[in-house]
């Protein structure tokens, strides 16, 4: 018999999203540039107007407040703001001063990322993040933000640290489109610095501003290597991947990667983001890891993005974290690109009592944002996949509201999931 599931006080319900990926209108960074390129993105889309956030926020953060939702996770364009080389665009900064007033005027708390994966042409051309001596530039970047936005009430620094450097530098699917290990190495070096510049720059100016990391854990399925060296390698790759920043907040130290050595990372992150997606296993041929899939059991189920669907991972990464992490917890993404909204209605209550379990278990959790607030433009993917509680027509700019946005709202409203809506949904929790 199904109880209702209540979430601690001041539970914070948002959505996120991020600037580039909404806005629309950005031509003065490097994803603008990469997909001109023939060939690089799903069916050839380019970014274009994206949501036309950058002219809508004011009335898209009405919708979600209207859905009761009390915070809302969003992201600034570097490029806005630094369009060339130590160049202030003061125009641009009045702009994200009215996002962040409407936020306020709408109750909804803010998270604002500092960097989610676009960096500005000028940038690129430098070498971008490869090179160490260019983070002076984004500490430039960072001091404009510290200074002109003390209303933040939440920062991110870096979205998903370790994305950029794989897709970018490893794998070819984000720009700069390039595979070297030891450009890999760099890259992922010089962006966990600017983590770390970014924390103390925010604090030097703003000490009150909460500013946090936002990892991307993904779960390392163990289930199927009984062997003793499958597992090792397995544990290897999640060392690399996932606790190398437990190490780093911890420490200021990663023990795997002797180039990443620096007192002044030590503890810079007051909350710890966590972006949960999907588990992932590694296929192996003769003992040697070849690749790594998503498919899980028989009965998993996957999201338009082909990602195995696993609400068993979010809990066991929340635990991971409290575990590592001495601080507070926030979901800083967790969603399903899909066709089908009873299945992102499945999905995000299947997320959600995963995230009630750990909080029960004393796992300092204090807000969930569903990814994403609307349907918005997936890198690489193009506009294909749907992720958004609010589903955009592109040709239109119509904005849709799904019934899974009306659910979520429902359960932020009453910071409760409902014993009704579990029976309805045929969960136990
Ligand atoms: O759309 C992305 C986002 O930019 C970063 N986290 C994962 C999302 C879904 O792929």
């Amino acid at each position: 018999m199904n109880k209702d599931l209540e979430f601690p006080e001041n539970f914070l319900w948002g959505a996120a999203q991020s600037a580039y990926q909404t806005e629309g209108h950005n031509y003065n960074n490097d994803w603008y540039k990469f997909e001109q390129i023939k060939g690089k993105i799903k069916n050839n889309d380019t970014c274009g107007a994206a949501c036309d956030h950058y002219n809508r926020f004011d009335s898209d953060f009405e919708l979600l407040s209207n859905l009761n939702q009390n915070a809302h996770r969003t992201g600034i364009e570097w490029s806005r703001i630094v369009p060339e080389e130590n160049e202030v665009n003061h125009d641009e900064i009045e702009h994200y001063h009215k996002v962040f007033e409407s936020l306020k005027k709408h109750n909804l708390t803010s998270f604002v990322t500092v960097h989610h994966f676009t960096i500005p042409l000028w940038f690129e051309k430098k070498g971008g993040f490869l090179k160490r001596k260019n983070l002076k530039h984004f500490e430039y970047y960072c001091d404009i933000l510290a200074k002109n936005f003390p209303e933040v009430e939440y920062w991110n620094t870096i979205n998903e640290p370790g994305v950029l450097p794989l897709m970018g530098y490893m794998s070819k699917d984000y720009p700069p489109g390039r595979s070297s290990f030891l450009a890999f190495l760099k890259v992922y070096n010089n962006i966990l610095r600017a983590h770390g510049i970014a924390y103390h720059k925010i604090k030097e100016k703003n000490p009150k501003s909460q500013v946090g990391i936002v990892k991307n854990v993904p779960y390392f399925y163990q289930k199927f290597y009984g062997k003793f060296w499958k597992k090792r390698v397995v544990s290897f790759f999640d060392n690399v991947y996932n606790q190398i920043f437990f190490d780093l907040l911890n420490n200021g130290r990663v023990s795997l990667n002797p180039l990443i050595r620096e007192k002044c990372l030590k503890g810079t992150s007051d909350f710890f983001g966590i972006n949960y997606y999907d588990a992932l296993y590694f296929k192996f041929k003769l003992g040697i890891p070849y690749g790594m899939d998503f498919m899980l059991p028989e009965d998993t189920r996957f999201t338009q993005m082909g990602w195995g669907i696993y609400p068993r991972g979010l809990y066991e990464n929340i635990m991971r974290v409290k575990k590592e992490f001495n601080g507070p917890i926030y979901i800083t993404e967790n969603g399903i690109a899909t066709l089908e909204d009873k299945e992102r209605q499945s999905f995000i209550l299947e997320h959600l009592l995963a995230v009630h379990r750990a909080i029960k278990e004393g796992a300092d959790v204090r807000g969930f944002f569903y990814w994403s607030s609307m349907d918005n433009w997936e890198w690489a993917e193009g506009f294909e996949p749907r992720f958004g509680l609010i589903g955009i027509d592109y040709e239109t700019q119509e904005r849709q509201i799904r019934e899974s946005a009306k659910m979520y709202g429902e359960i932020a409203k009453q910071n409760k999931i409902s014993a009704n809506l579990l029976e309805k949904f045929k969960l136990n929790a």
